[in-house]
């Protein structure tokens, strides 16, 4: 795809037939839930049971329905690129989140042994990025990824994320199953609270979930 996104060009991304069939959805409990996107949470949400030993429902009643926030990301270029940051380091208070490089312009960073490691944009990849509601649940098996947007200097780049949280009334804390006899590695909140400390800080790298630690 032409990377030279700009003006009506921007709106016409939208006519990929990859993201439409992405985003197309139906209506459920009054809100619209993309198809594809809930059959591939779906599918994740076994694996990542059967890896954890625990039955493959078990992530499926956390997060029934499949809850799902959407957001396009629209990055202008800057000559002065490596001067300013795009999205400040953070990771998402969802269980997973489902990212799309949409023009194929490069900028996800991902943070690995403290290094930025940049994340290639490969024509219609879907990213996983693991979120904070999973590692809590897992008990710390799973590590929610700690990532960033930088700019490009010549071309303006669109992403497109969808975050899958869990039902609302989730108290979070490590599964039992998971846990076993072993040691809890993670206090208790409920998802609203947590939301709620994420959305009154500024976006700093993993600072939210490191308070529950125990
Ligand atoms: O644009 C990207 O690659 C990252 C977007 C992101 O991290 C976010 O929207 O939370």
């Amino acid at each position: 795809m032409d990377k030279g996104l700009e003006g009506p060009d921007f709106e016409r991304a939208g006519s990929n037939f990859f993201q439409r069939r992405m985003l197309k959805g139906r209506i459920l409990k009054g809100r619209i839930r993309p198809i594809e996107l809930t059959k591939v949470a779906s599918c994740l949400w076994r694996y990542i049971a059967t890896n954890l030993g625990v039955a493959p429902e078990v992530f499926e009643q956390q997060f029934k329905d499949h809850p799902q926030g959407l957001r396009f990301n629209y990055y202008p270029p800057c000559l002065e690129a490596d001067k300013v940051i795009g999205i400040s380091p953070h990771s998402d208070a969802s269980g997973f989140s489902i990212l799309l490089q949409i023009n194929d312009v490069q900028g996800l960073q991902i943070r690995k042994d403290g290094e930025w490691i940049a994340v290639s944009a490969l024509p219609n990849a879907l990213i996983v990025n693991l979120g904070d509601i999973t590692e809590i649940l897992s008990n710390g098996i799973y590590k929610s990824i700690e990532h960033r947007a930088m700019i490009n200097t010549q071309h303006p780049r669109i992403s497109l994320v969808a975050f899958h949280g869990p039902d609302n009334s989730l108290m979070l804390r490590p599964l039992p199953e998971v846990v076993g006899d072993g040691k809890l590695n993670y206090g208790s909140m409920s998802y609203q609270e947590f939301l709620k400390a994420v959305f009154n800080k500024k976006l700093e790298g993993k600072s939210v979930i490191e308070k529950l630690k125990l």
